[in-house]
């Protein structure tokens, strides 16, 4: 602000320089009517790209439930490419995790259940997900094992391929009763 009043001050005192500030103004004008209009377009455009990411993401959201009984509630759920997945967890039966947990592995589309489940029961270390890269690379996404009374949300982007991702409970002896089908639709 100082600045500005000293060069007030210098204008009223000193008409030459003034003129110099005229000159300096008329030749920085076209510069900052550059940096305005450039900084337009910017703003135009990221707000354009925040509309088409928020048309094209839509958000989903999946419950399941597990019970005493080692049964899921559902053998099938159905998502579209691409979507923002929210997917809930919760064990609605009364054992322990220690002897009753559960949890939801998604695996990519054509992953033998049966071989993956068999690997995972040996990986009580890292709760029953193994840990190997080969492995890692089947996975989507998976909830950690919950106990009676317990419930685990996650989210996850929907795999951009079309088709049908198998999902299974991994913990020892669960797989066989504790498996569905993630359907995976294409975007439209
Ligand atoms: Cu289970």
């Amino acid at each position: 602000m100082s600045f500005i009043k000293d060069r007030a001050g210098q204008l009223e005192k000193n008409p030459p320089f003034g003129l110099l500030l005229r000159a300096e103004r008329l030749l920085t004008f076209p510069a900052y009517l550059k940096r305005y209009h450039c900084m337009k377009k910017l703003i135009l455009t990221l707000s354009a790209a925040c509309m088409v990411t928020a048309l094209h993401a839509e958000e989903k959201k999946l419950e399941l439930t597990g019970n005493d009984q080692m049964q899921y509630s559902t053998k099938t759920l159905e998502v579209t490419a691409g979507d923002k997945v929210t997917l809930t967890l919760k064990h609605i039966g009364q054992i322990p995790k220690t002897a009753m947990g559960h949890n939801v592995v998604i695996l990519k589309a054509g992953t033998p259940v049966p071989t993956f489940a068999t690997k995972a029961m040996t990986a009580a270390a890292t709760d029953y997900i193994p840990a190997d890269e080969e492995s890692k690379k089947l996975i989507v996404a998976h909830t950690k094992v919950v106990g009676g009374g317990e419930s685990d949300t996650i989210t996850f982007t929907a795999p951009a391929e079309a088709g049908d991702y198998p999902y299974l409970c991994t913990f020892p002896g669960h797989f066989a009763l504790m498996q569905g089908v993630l359907k995976v639709k294409a975007k439209e």
